[in-house]
């Protein structure tokens, strides 16, 4: 079994300890935080998504598989360093009605290892909430995160509620979640849409670049 077969295998067990365990042997083995990161819980994710779909997986099971890419994402933190730049400020969630945090952690943990300042105000977050702490925060961009064709409509309404406040010309809102598209995000009227982690970083340096 592969290196990144068994970090995979532990986050489809749930196995936290051996998860963890595993993150620990591969970097010391001095394999790169985002390839674990890729290679290994996303990649398990995917699994775990497959086998949810095809029903040989239950919502417990997977939330606890979800735990554990958590604990991992925490432990490999310290690895990816941090860039003194201040790149800029985001205020980043999940969208009301959408509990699925684990894409959003990895594009704020990827954001703030890369210079940017970011409020993580977590998942289910109401448009007003998004615009409150815009505010609050000054902040430069707002990241919208949805995984549920169901809640997507909800970054809509989120920027809706921008518009409604005369506040949408002050901030660029970005958005992301496997349901999401480039076209939606246009249709919507978002700044930008990014695929994964890695982009959004560089969507948001674009970003920060033309609004300097
Ligand atoms: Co649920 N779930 N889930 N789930 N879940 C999906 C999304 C689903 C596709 C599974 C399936 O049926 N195949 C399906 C959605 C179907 C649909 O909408 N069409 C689904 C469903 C139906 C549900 C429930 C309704 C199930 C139920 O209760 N019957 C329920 C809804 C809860 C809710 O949100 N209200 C539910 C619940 C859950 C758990 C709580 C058990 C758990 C979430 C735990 C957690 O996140 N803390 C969970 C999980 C884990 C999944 C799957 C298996 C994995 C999602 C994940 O973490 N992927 C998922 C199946 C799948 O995706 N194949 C599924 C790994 C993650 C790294 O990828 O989030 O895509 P992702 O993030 C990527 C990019 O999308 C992008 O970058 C990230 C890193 O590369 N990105 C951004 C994400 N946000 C971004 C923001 C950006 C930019 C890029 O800018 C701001």
């Amino acid at each position: 079994m592969s290196d990144f077969e068994k970090i995979c295998h532990a986050v489809l067990d749930g196995e936290d300890e051996l998860a963890l365990a595993e993150a620990e042997q591969l970097l010391a083995a001095g394999k790169a935080p985002l390839t674990i990161i890729n290679d290994g819980l996303i990649a398990a994710m995917s699994e775990v998504g497959r086998l949810f779909k095809e029903g040989d997986l239950f919502v417990p099971e997977v939330m606890m598989s979800a735990h554990t890419v958590a604990g991992v994402i925490e432990a490999l933190r310290p690895h990816l360093g941090a860039e003194a730049a201040n790149r800029g400020r985001i205020v980043i969630g999940t969208v009301k009605g959408d509990l699925h945090d684990i894409g959003k952690n990895l594009v704020a943990l990827l954001l703030s290892s890369n210079g940017f300042t970011v409020i993580d105000l977590g998942n289910d977050v109401a448009p007003e909430r998004f615009l409150q702490a815009a505010e609050e925060h000054r902040a430069d961009i707002v990241g919208l995160s949805a995984l549920l064709t169901t809640t997507m409509s909800n970054m809509r309404a989120t920027i809706e509620a921008f518009v409604a406040a005369g506040r949408r010309d002050s901030v660029r809102i970005i958005i992301g979640g496997a349901p999401v598209t480039a076209d939606y995000a246009a249709e919507i009227g978002a700044d930008g849409y990014s695929e994964d982690a890695t982009e959004a970083v560089e969507l948001c340096r674009r970003l920060m670049e033309v609004g300097a």
